[in-house]
């Protein structure tokens, strides 16, 4: 039996309990296709950090390195400010990790509304690759005067040719593989933005050609929002940078019924270091410890996960459990305009399974 050791982040908010329901999905599928995940439950986040002045301890990245994934709930607390959360735990494990693919697909699953009208059940199916380790998201900058009525901050955005080159590629790479369009989307700002995303649009156009059976468009962020409304079932691979990608994924998750459904996998594609599995939405403190936020994100992030950790079938089994489960139609989260809870939901997938 094939065991993988499992660091859990739950952290805070609702990502307690998608977490919770992830597990549940993921023990379900072990003994059928013998593997073990042996969980560590890691109690960081926000709890974390009022009692010990950071959200994780320091030698957190050591800690995580003899792992072989990391699922991750959410972050973030509304009695800190975002850039406490997000920089104490988020950003310096996929930058220690080197996890320089941000994956997230966005699809409209059967049963699902898109607010959009006119689109069927996987007209919309598009993958965005984000750049997760530089650019917008890169840790330099500065304050200076802070608390003086001159206060000012710096912040830089890093665009290196190697970390475009490399999330570009693979980009490429899984255009090739998805038996989808074939194209590559690829978001800028160059023209207001005249160095960092030139050294961008450079990349884009050096990779592209050496893949000449890959279509390719270029868009602005700005350009790139409103085709997400206007012609959303055009797309099929996406690449942009840590914010633009960050920014247009919850456009994804919102035109294919609810953020509650977006997975997303931090990949380091070199496997040196552990990967890092979480949804896309953050800890919804407006609706934390009520039990009724949507579990599915988390747990196709877990589908994710297997993926990577090699049991492809187990992962595609809970593609379609998930998949059948929204097509019923007879349990669904409030976000989906239901009333089940996250148990029931976690439950109804679990069953979707054994059958
Ligand atoms: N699910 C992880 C989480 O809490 N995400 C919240 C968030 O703000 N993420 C920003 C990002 O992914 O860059």
């Amino acid at each position: 039996m094939k065991q993988h050791k499992i660091a859990v982040i739950r952290g805070d908010g609702i990502g307690l309990e998608v977490i919770e329901e992830g597990i549940k999905v993921l023990d379900t599928l072990g003994s059928k296709y013998n593997f073990k995940l042996n969980y560590t439950e890691l109690p960081w986040g926000s709890d974390w950090y009022f009692k010990n002045d950071s959200m994780m301890p320091v030698d957190a990245i050591n800690q995580l390195s003899s792992y072989d994934a990391i699922y991750l709930g959410a972050v973030g607390h509304p009695e800190l400010q975002d850039h406490v959360t997000l920089n104490g735990l988020l950003l310096p494990i996929r930058r220690a990790f080197d996890q320089y693919v941000c994956l997230r697909p966005s699809i409209l699953y059967p049963g699902i509304n898109s607010p959009l009208s006119g689109y069927k059940s996987g007209e919309i199916d598009f993958i965005v690759v984000r750049e997760n380790t530089e650019g917008e998201y890169a840790n330099a900058g500065g304050f200076q005067y802070l608390d003086f009525p001159a206060e000012l901050g710096v912040q830089t955005a890093i665009f290196t040719r190697h970390g475009c080159e490399r999330v570009i590629k693979y980009a490429f790479d899984l255009a090739v593989k998805r038996a989808g369009k074939k194209l590559v989307t690829s978001i800028t700002k160059s023209n207001a933005q005249g160095y960092g995303m030139v050294v961008w649009d450079r990349a884009f156009e050096r990779i592209a050609a050496q893949y000449p059976e890959i279509k390719t468009e270029s868009l602005l962020i700005d350009a790139a929002c409103m085709e997400f409304i206007r012609r959303p079932d055009s797309f099929d691979v996406v690449v942009g940078s840590n914010l633009f990608g960050d920014i247009l994924t919850d456009i994804g998750g919102i035109i294919t019924g609810s953020i509650g459904l977006s997975g997303s996998a931090n990949i380091d594609p070199e496997r040196r270091f552990p990967s890092m599995f979480e949804p896309v939405h953050g800890s919804a403190p407006d609706i934390a410890g009520k039990g009724i936020s949507n579990p599915i994100a988390a747990i196709l992030s877990g589908a994710m996960m297997l993926n990577h950790l090699g049991h492809v079938e187990a992962s595609t089994e809970i593609e379609k459990a998930v998949k059948k489960i929204l097509q019923r139609g007879d349990v669904l989260t409030a976000d989906l305009g239901g009333q089940a809870n996250t148990e029931i939901m976690g439950n109804a997938i679990v069953a979707a399974l054994n059958h």
